[in-house]
Parts: C-alpha cells; sequence; structure tokens
C-alpha cells in the first residue's frame, strides 16, 4: 500500500511522503484523509448548486470546517474517527442532492466526489487506498495545476482552523464558508487554467485576511485585548492539567471547572499566548507555560506527570510512558486516546474526567524557571505606537524582521536561534505562532523599554503582525506597505503557515522569506510566478541572509 503526502514542511527528502509520514501517519491513514478531502470536495460541488439556489443546509458549514480541520499536520491520527467522519459526510451527502433534487436543481454531470457510494467500512478502505485515479494528490497529472489545487486546499485547512475557533466562540461568517465550498469544488474542475487558479489563490488569501480577522474579533471581544504579561515558565507543588493546541473555548471550560479543585493548569506549545488575555488572568490556578514548541513534547510529557489536553496539533505520536494520560477533544485524535466530545449548544465540555485523573498524579517535575514576556498584540503595540515611532524616527530601531510562524524537529531550524542572536542590537522581532521558542528564552534585551522579541501570539494571531504593518504605514504615510523598514523570515511547518502567507500575499507584502525549505508542493513553475510577482525567497546562510536584509 503507498502513499502521497506533501504537505508539511518535514514532507520525506523536500519531495513528499510515500511509505509512511514523517509525522509519523500510515499510508491507510494518509489515504482516508485524502478520502475524506475528495468526501468534502464532492459535498462542496453540490454545496456550489444550493448557493446558487440560495439554500442552506444546517451543520454543512461546520462538517466541512472541522473535516479539513482534521487533516492538518500532527492533528488527527485516528482512522476509526476518518471513517465516522466520512460516512457522516457521505450522509449530509446524500441529503443535500435530495434536497436539490426536489428543488429541481440539474444534477447531471457531477463529478466521482460528488456521487461515489459506498456500502460498507470496508468499501470505504478500499475506495482510499485503490481509486488513486481520482482520490488523492497525484490525481492531479499536470504538475502545475496539481501544486496550484494543494496549494489552495492547504490554504483552505488553515481557513478552516482559524474559522474553527472563531465558531467556537459564537463568530462566523457565512461568506467564508461560502468561500470554501467554491475553492475546493474548483480543485475538482478540470475545466480551470493555470491562470484562473492562480486567481483563485490570491482569492484565498483575501478570505484569510477575512476569517483572521474574525477570529481575532472574536478572541478580544470574549476574553479582551492582550496585553504584556510576563508568564512563570517554573512549576508549583500541585498536580496539574498540561493544556495544548490553540482553542481558547477549551481552555475557558477547562479553567472554570479546575477552579478550587486543587489542580493547576499549565499551558504547551500554542497555547502559552492565552496567558496574555485579560479574561484569563483571575484564575489563580492558571500557573504559566511547560515546556517549549510541540516538537520537543516527548520529553517534556513525560516530565510533567499529569494529564495532557491536546485541543488542535499539534500531537506527536506518543512515548508508552505517559500515553494512558493524554486526552483529546475538537479536530484532534489518537487511537486509544479518551476523547472528549464537542459541545452541545454552546454548553461547556465536560473535562471532570480528566481533572479527577489529575489529582491522582504527582505535580510537574521543574524543567525550567523564571519568566517570559509577551502579549504585543496590535491593541498593546498601538499603546505603544509613539515610543515605537520615536524609536525608529532617532534610529535607535533601524529595522523589524517578522519571524512569525511554526517551529519544528528538523536541525536546520537552529538557523532561526542563530539568526535571532546574530541579528543587530538596533532591530526588534515581530512573532507570532510556535516558531518563537527559537529565540523567546534568549534574553536579546529592549531599546528603549521595547523589548527586542514581540510576540504578538499564536500563528492564530499572525492578523496582528499585519494590523501593526499598516498601522505603521499610515502613521509614516507611505503609500505602500513595503516602503516600511520590515523584513520578513518566516518559518513555516503546516497548513496554518499556508494561509498566512497567501493573506500577506493579497495584503501586496514582498519579499517574504520563506524556511527552512520552500514548500514541496510548488512545481518550479508556480514558485517561479511567486518569485517573479511577489519576490519570494527562501534563506541560506545567517550571516549572508543578515546582510541581504540589512541592505534590502
Ligand atoms: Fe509527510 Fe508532512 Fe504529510 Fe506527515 S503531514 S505525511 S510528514 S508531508
Ligand atoms: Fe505550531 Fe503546530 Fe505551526 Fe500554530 S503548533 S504554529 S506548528
Amino acid at each position: 500500500m503507498s502513499m502521497f503526502c506533501f504537505q508539511c514542511q518535514e514532507t520525506v527528502g523536500g519531495k513528499g511522503c510515500t511509505k509512511v509520514g514523517v509525522c509519523g501517519k500510515t499510508a491507510d491513514l494518509a489515504n482516508l484523509q485524502d478520502l475524506m478531502i475528495y468526501t468534502l470536495k464532492g459535498i462542496s460541488e453540490l454545496g456550489v448548486k444550493a448557493d446558487e439556489i440560495g439554500y442552506e443546509m444546517p451543520g454543512l458549514d461546520r462538517f466541512i470546517m472541522s473535516g479539513l480541520f482534521m487533516t492538518i499536520t500532527n492533528a488527527n491520527f485516528d482512522k476509526e474517527r476518518f471513517l465516522k467522519e466520512i460516512k457522516r459526510g457521505l450522509r449530509l451527502r446524500e441529503q443535500l442532492r435530495k434536497a436539490l433534487q426536489e428543488r429541481g436543481v440539474d444534477l447531471r454531470d457531477l463529478k466521482d466526489a460528488a456521487t461515489f457510494s459506498v456500502n460498507s467500512d470496508d468499501d470505504i478502505v478500499f475506495k482510499a487506498n485503490n481509486d488513486k485515479e481520482r482520490v488523492g494528490v497525484l490525481a492531479t497529472k499536470d504538475e502545475d495545476i496539481r501544486s496550484l489545487r494543494e496549494l489552495i486546499t492547504y490554504g483552505l485547512k488553515g481557513m478552516a482552523a482559524y474559522a474553527e475557533h472563531a465558531d467556537n466562540l459564537g463568530y462566523n461568517d457565512p461568506e467564508i464558508a461560502k468561500f470554501m465550498r467554491k475553492a475546493l469544488a474548483a480543485t475538482l474542475d478540470d475545466s480551470l487554467t493555470v491562470e484562473d487558479l492562480i486567481n483563485l489563490t490570491m482569492e484565498t488569501g483575501e478570505y484569510g485576511v477575512k476569517v483572521m480577522a474574525l477570529l481575532d474579533e472574536a478572541n478580544t471581544s470574549t476574553y479582551g485585548n492582550p496585553e504584556i504579561t510576563e508568564v512563570e515558565i517554573g512549576v508549583r507543588n500541585n498536580p496539574a492539567i498540561l493544556i495544548s493546541g490553540h482553542d481558547l473555548r477549551d481552555l475557558e471550560d477547562l479553567l472554570e471547572q479546575t477552579k478550587g479543585t486543587g489542580v493547576d493548569v499549565y499551558t504547551h506549545g500554542e497555547m502559552l499566548p492565552a496567558h496574555y488575555y485579560p479574561a484569563f488572568k483571575k484564575y489563580d490556578h492558571f500557573v504559566g507555560n511547560y515546556g517549549n514548541a510541540w516538537w520537543k513534547q516527548k520529553e517534556e510529557f513525560e516530565k510533567f506527570n499529569g494529564p495532557i489536553l491536546f485541543t488542535t496539533n499539534c500531537l506527536v505520536p506518543p512515548k508508552e510512558s505517559y500515553a494512558d494520560r493524554v486526552y483529546t477533544t475538537g479536530s484532534t485524535g489518537y487511537p486509544g486516546f479518551k476523547h472528549i466530545p464537542d459541545r452541545e449548544d454552546g454548553k461547556a465540555k465536560d473535562f471532570s474526567e480528566i481533572i479527577e485523573h489529575a489529582k491522582r498524579l504527582p505535580a510537574p517535575t521543574e524543567i525550567e524557571s523564571g519568566k517570559i514576556i509577551g502579549g504585543f498584540g496590535h491593541a498593546q503595540v498601538f499603546k505603544l505606537a509613539d515610543k515605537v515611532v520615536e524609536a525608529v524616527k532617532s534610529g535607535a530601531i533601524k529595522k523589524f524582521f517578522v519571524m512569525a510562524g511554526c517551529d519544528g524537529r528538523m536541525k536546520q531550524r537552529n538557523y532561526y536561534t542563530e539568526f535571532a542572536k546574530a541579528l543587530p542590537k538596533d532591530t526588534v522581532i515581530l512573532t507570532a505562532g510556535c516558531a518563537k521558542y527559537k529565540y523567546n528564552k534568549l534574553n536579546l534585551g529592549d531599546i528603549n523599554g521595547i523589548p527586542r522579541v514581540l510576540d504578538a501570539g499564536q500563528c492564530n494571531n499572525s492578523y496582528s503582525l499585519a494590523l501593526i504593518a499598516l498601522k505603521l504605514k499610515e502613521i509614516f504615510n507611505l503609500n505602500d506597505i513595503n516602503e516600511l523598514p520590515i523584513a520578513y523570515n518566516i518559518a513555516w511547518y503546516e497548513q496554518k503557515a499556508v494561509i498566512v502567507l497567501l493573506a500577506l500575499l493579497y495584503l501586496g507584502v514582498k519579499n517574504i522569506h520563506l524556511g527552512p525549505t520552500l514548500p514541496a508542493f510548488l512545481s518550479p513553475n508556480v514558485a517561479k510566478v511567486l518569485v517573479e510577482n511577489f519576490g519570494i525567497g527562501t534563506i541560506s546562510n545567517v550571516e549572508d541572509d543578515i546582510k541581504m536584509f540589512m541592505e534590502a
């Protein structure tokens, strides 16, 4: 049995995983994920027809969102869950087909993705593993069309993740969901040219900006604007739960339910920025952040001693030593892990089992001590605008470096630590996402009281960095965002970075450098378009790159 996946930065040989994923995805799981995407595309083909007549099917938007989210790298490794969701998708598809038929919609010429039928789980698995002519990345033969279809699909996965977080807080935008259907259906359409798909890629970036704005509104209206915060990285002596991933609503439910139980809560990886929100500061048992970025979880979870809750990616297949204390919820899953079901009718999720589990376990072992600082979301930075502008005008700050994005296990990524260390002292790093763990404990000092690493939050908060750039453009009265003294040296890993990149391109940002390697899913011709129109580049070595960025 074989597979083909090249959606993340760690893909084998920078080309594609064909036997098993570096992430731990087996071939049969990868093929089921492909079939999940294929099913979503088929549903979307019908969804576009429904949009044409203004018919709305309840539950459709949410299903497409979470289906896409589940296939993001390191989110869900549970084959049973994919089987269940594909079956649910096929039931939804059938309902939608009937509804459209009843309304007289012409349903001839539908593609296989919208019509294939299965009678059993075995049928599903068979289709996933054997229908390679239709299902999966390599079903598209033309290299450039394939590249663009995948670029769009990965952008949509990131978009879906952000849309789902917003939806969990009661914020949604039907136009975004409609675009997702249109774009998914378009990836099945053989009549579209390279040019059509490039235009659709840009439109994906436009909706990327919209979804990030929506999530920003959801987060800040619900939990307040992130503010400068010192986060404890040591531990206390109580039993504790470690919460990972990006979902703030899950965190809120957990903090409410652990109140007064004697169980502390710590964040891991991408949940660190939750400490910056005013609403979470009222919980005395919300202690601090434990550990580093996702890829260090194996050693860090072992030492944490208590239960771990995954709300989203990145989940690494666990070591035996702690596997019995890992829980998943939302889009995440792993065979054998206890999965906390979704909330019903807006009610809180029930985390009582994790809390009881924590009470039986020892307190975390300390692995670090001290504090890190963050909370530089757009509102906080705007408050400091006078100081920042003054520092730029006086020459105290020569350049900003946007170093947002992801961290990962490749050794090459030490480049980012070395790069941060070697940057001239009159530069400031703007960061978001788990990429920050490469330099957020370096103590790089400050410039007139402005820390040299400004952490805006999760990858989900990358929108803040765009808003900061746009604000500076306004203050300095510039015509073009690219005239600002800002360089972009972005580290990517999974598909949320793809939507952030497309959003930045849509906003007109040029000369973004992507590393540690360019995406394998960019064909030479598509890469050429990005280089020629947007000046996209990659990285070489610290010394040459700093020189290049400082002279630009
Ligand atoms: Fe390979 Fe990345 Fe796909 Fe996993 S997600 S199978 S590591 S390309
Ligand atoms: Fe990190 Fe997975 Fe991308 Fe959210 S947690 S940035 S890699």
